[in-house]
């Protein structure tokens, strides 16, 4: 028989019922120095305000890679480009190029901040090696 509680809260597990956005009253067991174990045991129940925190972690942004439109890069150096550096097939990379050739713009492909931003630059020193005055930037999505 239990005469003494220590004063020992354990707090009960969160379940998937339980929202991590907001305060909520959970009940709490109180361990004794003699706790046998036994979840049935109602003495030493309570209920405590438990302030619970935001989740912190969020999914990190995306970046389109974006080609622009320009009257001196040649069309099929840009087709070029589209096969090298984003892995499309000739047919993708044509229609691609030619709605830049009509639009002004389009985005070729959507990645992490790093590697929008690598094959961007890759883009452009690619094109100056070769003389064209071909952009391409990386833009954050939404
Ligand atoms: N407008 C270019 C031309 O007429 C072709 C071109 C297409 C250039 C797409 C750049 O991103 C571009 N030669």
């Amino acid at each position: 028989m239990q005469t003494r509680f220590e004063e020992i809260l354990t707090l009960t597990p969160m379940n998937s019922s339980m929202s991590l956005s907001h305060p909520r009253l959970l009940p709490v067991q109180a361990a004794s120095a003699h706790d046998d174990g036994d979840e049935g045991d109602v003495l030493g129940q309570a209920l405590a305000v438990v302030e619970t925190a935001k989740p912190e972690l969020k999914q990190p942004r995306r970046y389109q890679v974006v080609i622009l439109n320009d009257d001196y890069t040649p069309m099929e150096f840009v087709i070029e480009v589209l096969l090298r550096f984003f892995g499309l097939n000739a047919d993708a990379a044509t229609q691609l190029m030619l709605q830049v050739h009509h639009h002004g713009r389009a985005g070729v492909g959507n990645y992490s901040r790093d590697v929008a931003e690598t094959k961007a630059t890759l883009v452009v020193e690619y094109a100056q090696q070769h003389e064209h005055p071909l952009l391409c930037q990386a833009e954050p999505m939404l």
